[in-house]
């Protein structure tokens, strides 16, 4: 019989990946999307089968986190081998705005899924989606499965609440469910409003005299940068391991903003020019004209200053390592922009 996954948050960017990824290992993937007034699959036009297409290895499904009811329904019509809730609203920007939201989603959505699981077969492997988020105001560097937690948004918080919900559920009724604290991981699907998506695409559509100016916000907070390619097959890993456990996915390398920037435009031959401090920071290319701004918009209320992960236990017991690195990632993301831009 073949393994069946259901994905919780299927049509963003980690759901697109790790859909291709299952279907690539033989399962049968369900996905659930939500009701929009405009078409949210173009991620999974790779997979994407007809309703009606008979043997059908790819199937969606109406649901909605929020809701029990479609929660429990369609776990219940599925019986999946493994879920993996990858269902949030991801923006922790976003997240000070509509903090009720953000909560109900991405904090009781994850116990609205154990409970079903409770109730229709404790035998179904569970992965929650953790964040590095959660660190926030780190306590210690890197930040390993032991770094205790002190997270900085209603984002961060709300993934808190599901890491401990998820540990007890484990704890309590013996399931296999595993939290992965995966850091930030990028690629040519990343959602348009994150910061490396923003600066690539701004970039190459300034290179090609299609937009001119790019207006961004902290230059100077520092990420660990992954590819999403590389990081579900972690989420995979932990769910065939022999036990539940929580494991910290990243690369172990930060940059600052202001270095992807250079990167990128290193890449795209932009000879940039940095002046002024602070929100006065600009950018200019060899023409003298201003191509990057700061603006008061696009800064946090708290901000995650720093972070950077150990990722030895996933080396050790999943065998697992990321095999691009930050350079891979953004020719791999410039080169999408490129042929969107010569579409
Ligand atoms: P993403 O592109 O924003 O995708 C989020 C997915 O969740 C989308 O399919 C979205 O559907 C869905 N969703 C949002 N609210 C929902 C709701 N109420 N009910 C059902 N589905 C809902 O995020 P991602 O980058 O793929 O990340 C996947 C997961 O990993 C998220 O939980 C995120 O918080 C977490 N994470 C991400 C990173 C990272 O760097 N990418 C790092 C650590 C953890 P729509 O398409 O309809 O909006
Ligand atoms: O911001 C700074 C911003 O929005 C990164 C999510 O996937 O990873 C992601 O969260 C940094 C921050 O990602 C802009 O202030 C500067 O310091 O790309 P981001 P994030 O907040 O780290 C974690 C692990 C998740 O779990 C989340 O779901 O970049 N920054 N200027 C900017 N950020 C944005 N978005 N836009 C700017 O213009």
């Amino acid at each position: 019989m073949k393994k069946k996954a259901l994905i919780f948050g299927v049509t963003g960017q980690d759901g697109a990946y790790l859909s291709k990824f299952l279907l690539n290992k033989n399962y049968v993937v369900h996905g659930v999307i939500r009701r929009s007034s405009s078409i949210n699959t173009f991620r999974l036009n790779d997979v994407y089968k007809e309703p009606f297409a008979k043997k059908r290895n790819f199937v969606l499904h109406y649901g909605d986190v929020t809701d029990s009811l479609s929660v429990l329904n369609i776990i219940e019509k599925v019986r999946p081998t493994e879920i993996y809730n990858l269902a949030a609203q991801s923006h922790v920007a976003v997240s000070f705005d509509i903090p009720e939201y953000t909560t109900n989603a991405d904090a009781l959505g994850t116990l609205r899924i154990l409970e079903a699981i409770v109730k229709v077969d404790k035998k179904i492997k569970f992965y929650q989606a953790g964040s590095s988020e959660m660190f926030g105001k780190v306590v210690e560097k890197p930040q390993n499965e032991n770094t205790p937690f002190y997270p900085r948004s209603p984002y961060g918080v709300a993934k808190v609440y599901s890491y401990w919900i998820t540990l007890n559920y484990r704890e309590s009724y013996k399931l296999f469910a595993c939290n992965g604290i995966l850091f930030n991981h990028e690629s040519p699907l990343r959602g348009e409003t994150f910061v490396t998506k923003k600066v690539v695409k701004g970039l190459c559509r300034i290179k090609n005299n299609k937009q001119k100016k790019l207006y961004l916000g902290n230059l100077y907070s520092k990420r660990d940068w992954g590819h999403a390619e590389d990081y579900v097959v972690a989420m995979w890993k932990m769910l065939q391991n022999k036990v539940p456990d929580d494991f910290v996915i990243c690369t172990g390398k930060q940059y600052t903003i202001k270095k992807f920037i250079n990167l990128v435009a290193k890449k795209l031959k932009i000879k940039i020019k940095w002046r002024g401090k602070g929100i006065n920071e600009k950018a200019y290319d060899q023409n003298n004209n201003c191509i990057i701004e700061c603006h008061q918009r696009y800064f946090r209320p708290a901000e995650v200053d720093t972070l950077q992960g150990d990722y030895s236990k996933a080396k050790k017991v999943l065998k697992w390592k990321p095999k691009k690195n930050l350079e891979d990632l953004i020719n791999d993301m410039i080169s999408y922009e490129l042929k969107q831009i010569s579409k």
